[in-house]
Formats: structure tokens, sequence, C-alpha cells
């Protein structure tokens, strides 16, 4: 979500809910740093925190925070439910990992295992 969407989104009114998955930091790339590169991390951990919800808030644009599948969903029915732009913000650790990751330059079928999250 970048600030020009958020722009437009608010000059409009549109009624488009931007939900923000923040890790603070490049989890995708930090991933594949942790599997395939014995932890060597490099520019993929992004020390502070940005706060998505008041940057909406810059643009006019409402929002919540979250930190519970449930309050995700509730939150979700709720923005649903507007006539208006909203912003919610997902809190996640960094550490988080995806799974089942699949092996770059190969199929789909190759999966990396690691135990680690
Ligand atoms: C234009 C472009 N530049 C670089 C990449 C490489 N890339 C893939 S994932 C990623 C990090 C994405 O970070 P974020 O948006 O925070 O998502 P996360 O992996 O943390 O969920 C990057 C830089 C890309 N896919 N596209
Ligand atoms: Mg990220």
């Amino acid at each position: 979500m970048t600030g020009s969407e958020l722009f437009t989104i608010a000059s409009y009114k549109l009624p488009v809910t931007a939900i923000v998955f923040n890790n603070s930091g490049l989890g995708m790339i930090r991933q594949l740093q942790t599997v395939q590169f014995n932890k060597r991390f490099t520019s993929c951990e992004m020390p502070g925190y940005v706060d998505f919800v008041k940057y909406g808030e810059a643009f006019g644009v409402a929002g919540e925070h979250v930190d519970t599948p449930e309050a995700l969903a509730a939150a979700v029915e709720k923005a649903m439910q507007l006539d208006a732009p909203y912003i919610i913000e997902v809190a996640l650790d960094p550490k988080n990992m995806v799974q089942p990751m699949v092996t770059p330059g190969l199929g789909i079928g190759d999966f990396v295992k690691f135990k680690e999250q």
C-alpha cells in the first residue's frame, strides 16, 4: 500500500480495505536467507516500526490494529460494512516463516523442509 494509493482511495472516498501484514521487514527475503544462507541476514531486517494506521490517518483514512485471527476476522467484517476506505494492520512477529516454501527455480512439488519458526 503506497502513499499514492492511499491518496487516491481517500480523495475519491472509495470503499477499499487495505490489510497490511506488518512484520517490520522483508520477511520473504529473511526466510530465504534463513533457509539457504545459514542466517547470514542482510538488508531484510528493518529496525523500527511504521504504524500504518497512523499513516492512513494522515490521509484521512481510518483503521485499526489487530493481533489475533479473531480480531482480524472482526475487523474485516466491520470494514465490509463501511462505505469508506479502511486500513487493518496485522501485527506479525518478524521471525515468522511461511510454509510450505517452494525451492527457488524449482517446481511446485519441491518444498523446502525446515523446523525453525
Ligand atoms: C519489484 C520487486 N523488487 C524486488 C522483489 C524481491 N522481493 C520479493 S519479496 C521481497 C520483500 C517483500 O517484503 P514485504 O513487502 O514486507 O513482504 P513480506 O515478505 O515481509 O511479507 C522482495 C524485495 C520483487 N519481488 N519485486
Ligand atoms: Mg514485510
